[in-house]
């Protein structure tokens, strides 16, 4: 059976551009068909300025977000990255086959180190790493498949060359794995800034829609949604990026494809309201699931403390080979 990986950062609340862009999908398909796991990973989280107390809440709450979106513990492991000890040790085998310039060449790198610069803090060393980590997350349950939405794509790639660098270098050890993109959704948009990605761990944003935005306030930000300042509803990214976005966003919540559905209407103002009720109630039950779970906190906590004991039996064989291969000497 195909393995799935794939993971979200605690730096933000979570919001409809990981819904569609990765949760969705996680629920809707790669439970079912393949042997999944899904994880916090809050050592990300870890790269850029943090409040150590707001990481562990947001933790929590995004556990309970994928749980509430429809993760089932009984189809997928659901875990915390920290909990589980592979990951950093695997780390730091992978960043010895790693090289400091491909580090540098990390597109995300060079945004948030600027973004850090910009606001008067150093750069962490671990976000120059932050990629050689995530790879290590992939590897070490033997992955096949991991869906990510555009903006990873390129540490799933650098995920493969370690991986076949690795293998290279001191034997098969590694699974090379590939990444999955969504058919629509695979960049939301921020709604005030429509070139930039609809990211979580900006300062709250009127362009970036949460997965707990009451439906007011989800109206108010679509109905303020940056358009350009023609009339006619065209689907063109490249003359309309924002009215693109909002198309791009209700074609993944009603099914529909974005050029058809630019056909369907003449006013900017309509396609503005109808993507706000279509996201509305696209996440109403999600909403829903999240106040009852919030309830019920020992529930949320149950499921992790599970799901990275099942994660843990995973991946000490990969570290045991890892370690093996590297020249290492065993601990037992
Ligand atoms: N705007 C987006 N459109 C489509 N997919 C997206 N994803 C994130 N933003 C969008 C996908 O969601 C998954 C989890 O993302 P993450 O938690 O690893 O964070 P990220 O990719 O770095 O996105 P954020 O939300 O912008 O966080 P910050 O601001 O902290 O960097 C991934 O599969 C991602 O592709």
């Amino acid at each position: 059976m195909t393995r799935t990986f794939s993971g979200v950062k605690p730096t933000g609340h979570l919001t409809l551009g990981n819904y569609l862009g990765a949760v969705r999908r996680w629920v809707e398909t790669d439970q079912h068909r393949s042997e999944a796991l899904f994880c916090l990973v809050d050592l990300h989280a870890l790269t850029v300025e943090h409040d150590p107390a707001r990481v562990r809440r947001l933790t929590r709450q995004g556990a309970s977000l994928l749980l509430a979106a429809g993760l089932d513990p009984r189809l997928c492991t659901v875990f915390v990255q920290s909990q589980v000890d592979a990951h950093t040790r695997l780390s730091y085998l992978l960043e010895c086959v790693a090289a400091d310039g491909e580090m540098r060449r990390m597109i995300q790198y060079k945004e948030k180190a600027r973004r850090e610069q910009e606001r008067g803090g150093g750069v962490r060393l671990s976000l120059l790493t932050y990629p050689v980590l995530m790879a290590a997350d992939i590897l070490a349950y033997r992955t096949d498949e991991v869906p990510v939405g555009e903006d990873q794509a390129q540490h799933v790639e650098l995920t493969r060359d370690l991986a076949l660098r690795f293998n290279q270098r001191y034997g098969a050890t590694f699974v090379v794995p590939k990444a999955t993109l969504p058919v629509l959704g695979t960049r939301v948009r921020d709604l005030q800034d429509p070139l930039s990605k609809m990211g979580k761990s900006g300062a709250e944003s009127a362009g970036v829609v949460h997965l707990l935005d009451e439906p007011e306030v989800i109206r108010r930000k679509f109905l303020r949604a940056v358009t350009d300042s023609g009339r006619e509803v065209v689907y063109d990214r490249a003359v309309s990026p924002g009215i693109a976005n909002l198309l791009e966003i209700l074609a993944a919540c009603t099914g529909g494809r974005p050029e058809d559905l630019a056909a369907d209407y003449s006013s900017y103002g309509a396609v503005k309201k109808d993507t706000a009720e279509a996201v509305v109630e696209l996440l109403a039950p999600l909403q829903k699931r999240h106040r009852e779970l919030a309830a019920d906190p020992g529930q949320v906590d149950a499921v992790l403390r599970a799901g990275a004991e099942r994660a843990r039996e995973m991946a000490q064989p990969t570290v045991d080979a890892a370690y093996r291969a590297i020249g290492l000497l065993p601990a037992a």
